[in-house]
């Protein structure tokens, strides 16, 4: 195994190029005045502890986590309705900056834990000093309340260590379940909300008198 830091390098800057990439992307919607798909994005590398904890859980070997392990490199792109998970994973696919090797759609097939999201997973060329190094990121694209669940279940998961006592567990499948209301209400008012938005919009870009 080479050192940490050589391993992880291309993931890091791979995360960065990506953020700048994504978030310019809700610009060019600003400037045209349109919705944005895009409300915002994260983006991160795994701690290394956590690298090593998934590795040990799924029996990955050290040499073959850059094949094996697909979100070592991640980005997050928050969406304000269902719909606009689509037209992201359309912008996505659209693209020659790089391949699309995996769709993982868990809002048709929610897990059991409740959890929803379109996971896509690419395979995104970083030019280095020794020559191009294709790597393995993991876009997770979700609505601004799927984010919500899934945060607060990913700290609670954290405490318990993914053994959630009974109670719990029913909690959050049934909050997953209100998340899941509130993402179908909002889509059936969407279209009030984005006329709101829009002279919103004209409102602030009008020069004081
Ligand atoms: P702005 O101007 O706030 O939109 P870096 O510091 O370079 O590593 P970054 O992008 O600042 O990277 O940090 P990170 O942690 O990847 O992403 C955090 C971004 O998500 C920040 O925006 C937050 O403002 C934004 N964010 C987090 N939660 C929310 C939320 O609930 N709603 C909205 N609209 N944005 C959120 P930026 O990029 O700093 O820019
Ligand atoms: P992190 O960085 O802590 O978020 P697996 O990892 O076994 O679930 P797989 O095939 O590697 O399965 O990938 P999957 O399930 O498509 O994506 C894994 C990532 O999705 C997780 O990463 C989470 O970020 C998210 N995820 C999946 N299921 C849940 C869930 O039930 N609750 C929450 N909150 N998030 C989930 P990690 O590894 O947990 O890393």
């Amino acid at each position: 195994m080479e050192h940490w830091d050589d391993f992880l390098a291309p993931y890091k800057q791979a995360v960065e190029e990506l953020k700048v990439k994504l978030k310019g992307l809700r610009n060019e919607f600003e400037r045209d005045h349109v919705h944005s798909p895009i409300e915002f994005v994260t983006g991160r590398v795994k701690p290394i502890v956590s690298i090593l904890d998934k590795a040990a859980q799924k029996n990955i070997p050290l040499n073959k986590l850059a094949t094996e392990m697909q979100d070592i490199a991640g980005l997050r792109m928050m969406c304000q309705f269902v719909d606009d998970i689509t037209k992201v994973v359309e912008l996505l696919r659209a693209r020659n900056d790089f391949e699309i090797v995996e769709e993982r759609n868990y809002i048709s097939h929610k897990k059991v834990s409740g959890y929803r999201s379109y996971h896509v997973v690419l395979r995104y060329p970083v030019q280095t000093i020794h020559g191009e190094r294709k790597i393995l990121i993991e876009i997770q694209i979700r609505t601004l309340a799927m984010n919500f669940w899934a945060t607060i279940e990913h700290s609670l998961n954290y405490k318990y260590r993914g053994d959630f006592p009974k109670d719990i567990r029913i909690r959050l499948q049934r909050a997953a379940e209100a998340a899941f209301l509130l993402d179908e209400e909002m889509s059936q008012i969407r279209l009030e909300i984005q006329e709101a938005q829009r002279v919103f919009s004209r409102k602030k870009d009008k020069p004081k008198e």
